[in-house]
């Protein structure tokens, strides 16, 4: 089946703008979408109507909202398999991984339905007497949700659901190569009962989009930007926020680290590193970049390593592989780029080959016809270290490299020298080690004995450096990334009383 997608505004879909095919990575041939990109008029307007629906929307008691979370939750969960099988078709996410990721928007729904009966303020003391202090969370209006096409569903979950449980009216615009999952995330949406004024969805590429939100902000219909993507994207979204005195909330790049200590149990420190490395063929961005060991268990851990990742079975999405293919072409083209980047002194470990798995360049076991997909070989690339391209550049793709430490300080500071701050691991058997490296850490998220990939719904997401700005999603946390705090004072003492001026003197 050929999914046609096209920009939705305001319940209209948009039929202008030029064709662009989504295609399924691991077979070409396979056409999944026929996706009408959008102009950045077709962005402005979708921001208009998401502004003259918001009042609307937020007038709305946020528990009721609560429940059309729920009715999305519900909708998902009965529609798991199916959304799963078009994240799977459409971007090649191992089908086991794509069930994964629609779980996350169920879980996601399950911790927001409640929130709408919580939404809380505060009473806070005056310094004053007869005087009461109020804090009240008010929604910031019209948010517009930009994502990736690597999490096409879970990721853009994180941004609407607390958004629009918070009273917000969204314009959101998915990755182009994701496009027919994003279509299919906006309709339960809008069968859920979400008013179709309430959520608008646009389809376009990068420089329609970027057209449209600085009109957008410049016009004032922009409150609030989520983004979800590369840094270099990120800071260019973060420039155009920050003229108009806006502070979006990014999720940016990472280049993860994993530290195996001499004391690490290293097969679970192997089979963290093998998910985390090459799980969704290392395109999240919470994958492995960098694996950091221990001189004394150097050698033995990388052997383990390698055999684990020679026998993973890499190839078609929909069978039990550990990967399948890149997203699309122009990331095969980039990994092969960082290819080139391997040095002199490094050792690289490939199980057959590297670059591309085509006929000529085969893989051991490999599901599928390679040659009808985007595929590349799993690769090690020993012998990294500070001055390596490899150490700081993101590499997004199944590609790890490895690298050798003495001393637990060592390990802390090759773990925190890349630039980016998202998150870190660390295997190690004595816990005063994994608490000075979380303390130590400039990481948002800490991993202990587990891999740096597989963050739950509910704890803080996100990175610092050149991870993002700080900003945090999921959880209770996100809810000041979507509503902003009003203070209010009620002074029933019948006559004025000024602040600092009228204070009770004991
Ligand atoms: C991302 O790659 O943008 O922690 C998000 C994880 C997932 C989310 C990754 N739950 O791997």
């Amino acid at each position: 089946m050929q999914h046609k997608c096209a920009s939705v505004v305001a319940g209209n879909p948009q039929a202008d703008g030029t064709v662009l095919l989504s295609r399924n990575p691991a077979n070409l041939d396979d056409v999944v979408a026929e996706v009408t990109l959008a102009g950045p008029d077709t962005f402005v307007r979708a921001a208009e109507a998401a502004k003259n629906a918001q009042p609307e929307w937020a007038k709305i008691p946020a528990p009721v909202r609560g429940q059309v979370i729920a009715r999305l939750g519900r909708l998902v969960e009965a529609n798991k398999a199916a959304l799963a099988r078009l994240i799977t078709r459409e971007i090649g996410k191992p089908l086991a991984e794509s069930l994964g990721e629609v779980q996350e928007i169920v879980d996601t729904c399950d911790f927001f339905l409640g929130e709408g009966r919580r939404l809380y303020g505060q009473t806070v003391p005056s310094e004053m007497p007869d005087k009461q202090l109020f804090t009240f969370r008010v929604p910031v209006g019209v948010t517009a949700i930009i994502t990736a096409a690597n999490f096409p569903a879970a990721v853009p979950s994180w941004y609407l659901v607390p958004a629009l449980l918070c009273g917000n009216t969204v314009v959101w615009k998915p990755a182009e190569l994701s496009a027919a999952v994003g279509q299919a995330l906006a309709e339960l949406a809008w069968r859920a009962g979400v008013p179709r004024t309430v959520l608008n969805l646009v389809q376009a590429d990068g420089k329609a989009t970027f057209e449209g939100l600085d009109k957008a902000l410049q016009d004032g219909l922009i409150d609030k930007v989520g983004f979800t993507g590369s840094t270099e994207v990120g800071r260019r979204i973060s420039e155009l926020c920050g003229r108009h005195l806006q502070s979006p909330c990014l999720e940016l790049g990472g280049k993860n680290p994993l530290v195996v200590m001499a004391d690490a149990n290293l097969d679970l420190a192997v089979e963290g590193a093998l998910f985390s490395g090459f799980g969704s063929a290392g395109q999240r961005c919470t994958s492995l970049g960098t694996v950091f060991v221990q001189r004394e268990v150097h050698d033995e851990f990388l052997s383990r390593f390698t055999k684990a990742v020679e026998e993973a079975i890499v190839g078609d999405p929909s069978q039990g592989v550990l990967y399948g293919p890149l997203i699309d072409t122009r990331y095969a083209e980039r990994f092969e780029e960082y290819l080139t980047l391997v040095q002199p002194h490094h050792t690289v470990h490939g199980s057959t080959g590297t670059g591309r798995i085509t006929d000529a360049n085969p893989r051991k076991g490999f599901i599928g016809n390679a040659e009808d997909g985007i595929f590349v070989h799993p690769t090690i690339v020993d012998g990294i270290t500070k001055e390596d391209a490899l150490y700081r550049n993101e590499t997004f793709g199944p590609l790890v490299g490895v690298g050798t430490f003495d001393t637990f300080d060592e390990a802390v500071e090759l773990a925190n020298g890349h630039g980016y701050g998202l998150s870190a691991a660390i295997y190690t058997t004595n816990a005063s080690n994994a608490f000075r490296f979380r303390e130590r850490c400039r990481a948002g998220m800490v991993s202990v004995n587990n891999s740096t990939s597989g963050a739950e719904a509910h704890l803080p997401f996100g990175g610092n450096g050149l991870s993002g700005n700080g900003s945090r999603q999921s959880g209770v946390w996100v809810l000041d990334q979507f509503t902003r705090w009003q203070s209010m004072n009620w002074d029933y003492a019948g006559k004025l009383q000024k602040a600092q001026m009228d204070m009770v003197e004991l």
